[in-house]
């Protein structure tokens, strides 16, 4: 299998993550995609081509233009008020309050940030921009002929709405990639979001369409981040009703529940009958990964990357989450492996 990577992803080196009320080194870390790439090497999984330069046009197909452009300038407004820390979000626009665009720098970064765990620093954007070309390309390649491709992205995306970041997400490389496929003639993308965080922001931009089928496996949001979306009751509107489909599931899921759960997915993807298949490619579904609470092994990672490949059908990987650095590498390419009947 194809692998694209980029080593621009190390622009995206922030110092602090908000986490329990401290600041502590970001769990979306560097070593994460370094990890991957060995391990991409160590099995011999392929050949590994950097990303192809793409217009930023491909991007705001899927998310508003006034958003990208307060991601490119985030940065240097911050570092001109004179603060000494990274670009953190503290104030937001909360219930009964304007939806307006404030002008001083603190008052966007409320109005675009979905979190507050996620700052801003040197490098970000160029990074994020990078992530994307490395989703895009895998997507060409796909467009070109290849039957599947892993775009080794980070950032990861699947949190970045239309006009949000956070969750450790500026662009939502996957959502931009299964948009490539439908201007490239697609009649219908399934976009199957397997990491343990649900893919607030891929459901957002994809509700009310019909083209676009979104179903993700994920810790419920009662007790697990992004909280305030990804509930079984969230089916689509308009055009889009019956075309999200969310599996919640609580602390402690073992593989067999979970594999229950991908495997009804399956089926509603089959019934669907997509051009192209998309996997947000989390593996913070770890038994021993530090923020989450799902109990698949190693072993596991091999199991359901089998089951993907049973659909049949084209497939583009997009790496997302996974915070258990020295097993990331082994845990994703077992996906890929798996997929592969290796
Ligand atoms: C792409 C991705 O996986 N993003 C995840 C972002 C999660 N950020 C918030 C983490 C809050 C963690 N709380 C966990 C409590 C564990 N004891
Ligand atoms: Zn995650």
């Amino acid at each position: 299998m194809l692998t694209v990577f980029s080593e621009k992803h190390a622009l995206r080196d922030s110092k602090t993550e908000l986490y329990g009320g401290e600041l502590v080194p970001p769990f979306e870390c560097p070593v994460r995609a370094e990890h991957i790439l060995q391990r991409v090497k160590e099995v011999s999984l392929g050949q590994i081509i950097g990303p192809n330069h793409y217009e930023i046009e491909a991007v705001t197909r899927i998310h508003d233009a006034a958003f990208i452009h307060f991601l490119e300038t985030c940065w240097s407004e911050w570092e001109a008020t004179g603060y000494k820390g990274e670009a953190i979000a503290t104030c937001w626009p909360a219930r009964g309050m304007q939806q307006r665009i404030p002008d001083h720098i603190e008052g966007k970064l409320g109005y675009y940030a979905l979190a507050a765990e996620t700052a801003i620093s040197n490098g970000t954007w160029e990074a994020a921009r990078a992530s994307v070309n490395v989703a895009l390309t895998a997507q060409a390649a796909m467009r070109d002929g290849a039957q599947e491709a892993f775009a080794l992205c980070r950032p990861p995306g699947h949190h970045a709405a239309g006009d949000m970041f956070g969750g450790y997400c500026f662009i939502n490389n996957a959502a931009v990639a299964a948009q490539a496929f439908i201007d490239q003639g697609a009649s219908r993308v399934a976009l199957l979001d397997v990491d343990f965080h649900h893919g607030n922001g891929s459901q957002a931009i994809f509700y009310d369409r019909d083209d676009v089928m979104f179903l993700s496996l994920h810790g419920d949001p009662r007790e697990a981040f992004p909280h305030f979306l990804g509930y079984a009751d969230e089916l689509g509107q308009g055009k889009g009703e019956g075309f999200n489909h969310n599996y919640p599931m609580g602390p402690g899921t073992s593989f067999r529940t979970w594999g229950e759960a991908l495997d009804d997915a399956c089926r509603k993807i089959c019934d669907f009958a997509p051009d192209a298949v998309v996997i947000s490619l989390g593996v913070d579904t770890f038994e021993h990964d530090p923020i989450s609470f799902f109990k698949l092994s190693s072993d596991d990672f091999k199991r359901y990357g089998s089951s993907i490949s049973s659909l049949g059908m084209p497939t583009l990987f997009v790496m997302e989450g996974g915070y258990a650095v020295e097993e990331i590498g082994i845990n994703a390419v077992n996906v890929l492996q798996g997929y592969e009947g290796q």
